[in-house]
């Protein structure tokens, strides 16, 4: 056939319609011939763009329109076109000499799309590079208007705000559940320009000084020779580096406790770390930090779970949160400040608030919720939002300032500058992820990946030729103006000062604030890491920091190590712990919590109808768990299978309830039934993965409930009936009623100490 000919007929084809389409020719119902599963033949309505998805305003030069709306969004178009918007007629082969002939150099497709394939990645974020992003909306209370001009804090003010989580150390393909800080990244797009609140989920930092960033960093990202190990602490250059820098003691803390495997993002703290200043209508100044206060609670995983998560789902964290906000269960956090008054010292209690490795306990300055942040709705495209995010400490707001903190200062020069290697140049900031809600009026110019097409000659000031434009404002005309803050007259020198030189004083607190079982998971945390290390001096050394913070916690890791507990080489501290750091004791709302129903096709089907739209009602996910995928029963009774004994895993579940047969006595579920009734609520009792996800759910201290027979399953995976923590009542939803009360504390706690 002649190639011209054929190119032809397939673009008429594609431009009419072509004659092999769907007989009632209705684009999108499929003809009696043509089901659903076929290739669509012809042009449909584009989809709607999503409102962050249009690209950027571009003018033509030549004074041309560049076409409308929806031909500014990406991918949206019903005909394929080159870069350049030319249509094209095929996209699946290369031009040839002859169908078995050499491709040719002329192909402008080919080398165009190959050419774009190669440059699609970007570097990846030196640090927090695995993340997971949503859009939401900061409601502000009026709380802190007394303190911050900042007119995204006034009274009853709405600010759209999109939100990244990270973990640090990973690569951006690395698991959502390793042991690591996470970051806590937020953008404000505020009428008085984008403020970013760039924290972390633990309220200290390893260093005091931004210029052993680079170092701690190297520290801990993976062994340079083999990279490995990938997103862990758990290796010798860290442990080296954070023995040797004790300074880093306190964070380690953290790192160790549970506040390095969180459950979810929707149920972790958030911290700006440093101490702020803001700046009232009057120019009168308040330190501050500031705190995000989960609605849900802070919860976490056991080590356990999360090192299975990491295989059985790296996303877990990723997908929780954007399943949350699909299903409409909203993650909440209250903005909080601590206020302190802004002396030349900057201490408070004693504590420098200029050292970013201290924190300051809520019982000496409690937290002032100031606002709420929702976050309602998932990025459309990662790349675009979630990727090309960009952050930054001196994005602020009139009202907001910053300290001299040393560890923030560079901070402020990493942020701008890290962003030319990883969005290749300095107009990141017209991204549509970045770009301010607020009128942008600079007189920065050209670089690369400028999308503005800039009107006017005088980019300066004072200029006579465009009308003066741009004018500089006052603070009364919405200007930022920082505080005008004394600095001391001094020597330049390369110190710190002497209240930078308490290391212990400060983790010593956190150890004491912790419970019995809070405690056993720090013991075993650094057990387990300091056992991954191979050098004998990182661990003696690591040995010598615990001394140092608590003599209990120094010889449980040294007994685990098999070496012996050195005494503290300074005094210990009197310091009064600080109950509000603890995670244990309290009860939070199960709202967006994950409650699996283990059943089979004999289950207690009408039960498990019931018990699904029980959960729901409650705010709570409910999952069905069977032998295999698609329906059991039938008619009202149906019920759909979300997982099964294959692809269900304890880790994704907050509780589980084990459904029984309906009408048939607990035998159905006795081991000696299994040969008699080899499906069903017998499988259901005997499946060794059932049995897997029962045991494994108890011993991570989940509640468990069963009814009408269900507690033979139990017993078959060798889980006490009358355990804490377990449930076994007459029908499901009371069943639900008990487990949903346990599900207020998060975990069965008792069963960690009875342990
Ligand atoms: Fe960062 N940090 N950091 N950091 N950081 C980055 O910026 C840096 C620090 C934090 O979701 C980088 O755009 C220095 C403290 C978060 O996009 C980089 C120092 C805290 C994120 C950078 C610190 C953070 C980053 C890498 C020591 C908690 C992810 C990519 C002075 C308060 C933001 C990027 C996102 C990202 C530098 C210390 C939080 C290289 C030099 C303390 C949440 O610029």
């Amino acid at each position: 056939p002649n190639p011209l000919k054929r190119a032809a007929e397939k673009v008429t084809e594609a431009v009419q319609g072509g004659d092999t389409g769907p007989e009632d020719g209705i684009p999108g119902k499929p003809g009696p011939e043509s089901p659903s599963v076929a290739e669509p033949t012809e042009p449909r309505e584009p989809l709607p763009s999503k409102p962050d998805q249009s690209g950027p305003e571009t003018m033509s030069p030549t004074g041309q329109p560049t076409g409308d709306a929806q031909a500014r969004v990406a991918q949206s178009g019903a005909y394929l076109t080159d870069a350049q918007g030319t249509r094209l007629y095929d996209t699946d082969h290369s031009l040839k000499a002859g169908p078995r002939g050499p491709v040719l150099l002329q192909d402008h497709h080919l080398r165009e799309k190959v050419m774009h394939f190669d440059h699609e990645r970007i570097p990846e974020r030196v640090v927090h590079a695995r993340g997971a992003a949503a859009h939401g909306i900061f409601r502000s209370y009026g709380t802190a208007a007394s303190v911050t001009r900042a007119a995204f804090l006034a009274r009853d003010v709405e600010t759209p705000v999109f939100v990244r989580f990270s973990t640090v150390l990973g690569s951006r393909g690395s698991a959502d559940t390793v042991r690591d800080t996470r970051g806590f990244a937020t953008k404000f797009y505020t009428d008085e320009g984008v403020f970013d609140l760039v924290g972390n989920n633990m309220p200290v930092f390893f260093i005091q000084d931004a210029i052993k960033f680079p170092d701690v960093i190297h520290a801990g990202k993976p062994h340079p020779d083999r990279e490995i190990p990938q997103a862990q602490s758990a290796h010798d250059t860290f442990w080296d580096f954070v023995t040797l820098h004790t300074e880093a003691a306190h964070h380690t803390l953290w790192n160790m406790s549970d506040r390095g495997i969180p459950r979810s993002y929707r149920m972790m703290e958030g911290f700006g770390v440093h101490t702020f200043r803001l700046v009232a209508a009057d120019g009168a100044t308040t330190l501050v930090k500031f705190h995000w206060k989960p609605k849900l609670g802070v919860h976490s995983l056991v080590w356990e779970e999360a090192q299975i998560a990491s295989g059985v789902d790296p996303d877990f964290h990723r997908r929780d949160l954007a399943d949350a906000i699909e299903a409409g269960a909203y993650p909440e956090w209250e903005l909080g400040i601590q206020t302190f008054p802004d002396t030349p010292e900057q201490t408070f209690e004693g504590i420098d608030l200029l050292d970013p490795t201290n924190l300051v306990p809520e019982e000496l300055a409690p937290v002032q919720p100031v606002g709420l942040l929702t976050l309602n709705r998932n990025p459309s495209n990662y790349f675009a939002e979630t990727e090309q995010v960009a952050f930054h400490v001196g994005h602020l707001v009139p009202g907001i300032d910053i300290t001299d903190d040393p560890l923030l200062a560079g901070r402020l020069f990493s942020y701008l500058d890290t962003q030319i290697t990883r969005l290749g140049g300095p107009n990141f900031p017209q991204l549509p992820i970045n770009r301010p809600h607020s009128p942008v009026n600079d007189m920065l110019r050209d670089g690369m990946h400028q999308t503005a097409v800039h009107r006017g000659v005088a980019p300066y000031r004072p200029n006579s030729l465009d009308g003066g434009c741009p004018f500089t404002a006052g603070a009364d005309a919405g200007a930022f103006v920082e505080a005008p803050v004394r600095v001391p007259e001094a020597t330049k020198v390369r110190e710190a000062p002497e209240s930078f030189a308490d290391h212990f004083s400060q983790p010593r607190r956190f150890w004491l604030s912790m419970s019995a079982v809070e405690r056993e998971h720090i013991i075993a945390a650094y057990t387990f890491e300091l056992n991954k290390c191979y050098e004998q001096a990182v661990k003696e050394r690591a040995l010598q920091v615990l001394a140092n913070i608590d003599a209990e916690l120094c010889a449980s890791v040294a007994e685990g190590l098999g070496l012996p507990a050195p005494k503290a080489s300074v005094p210990l501290a009197e310091v009064e712990p600080s109950p509000a750091l603890s995670q244990v004791g309290h009860t939070w709302p199960a709202d967006g919590r994950v409650v699996g129903i283990v059943t089979g096709p004999d289950g207690d089907l009408d039960a498990v109808q019931a018990l699904r739209e029980a959960i729901l009602g409650a705010g709570m996910v409910p999952l069905v768990v069977a032998p295999k995928g698609g329906i059991l029963g039938s008619g009202d009774a149906a019920v759909t299978v979300q997982r099964t004994y294959a692809t269900a895993r304890s880790v994704e579940f907050d509780a589980l309830l084990v459904a029984g047969p309906p009408g048939v006595g607990g035998d159905a579920f006795g081991a000696r039934d299994v040969k008699a009734r080899p499906s069903g609520a017998a499988v259901a009792a005997t499946d060794p993965r059932v049995g897997l996800l029962l045991s494994e759910a108890f011993r991570h201290g989940k509640a468990i409930g069963a009814w009408a027979g269900g507690e033979n399953a139990l017993d078959a995976a060798g889980v006490p009936g009358d355990a804490p923590g377990v449930v076994v009542a007459g029908s499901g939803t009371a069943a639900l009623e008990q487990v949903q009360e346990l599900m207020g504390s998060h975990r069965v706690w008792e069963r960690f100490i009875a342990a």
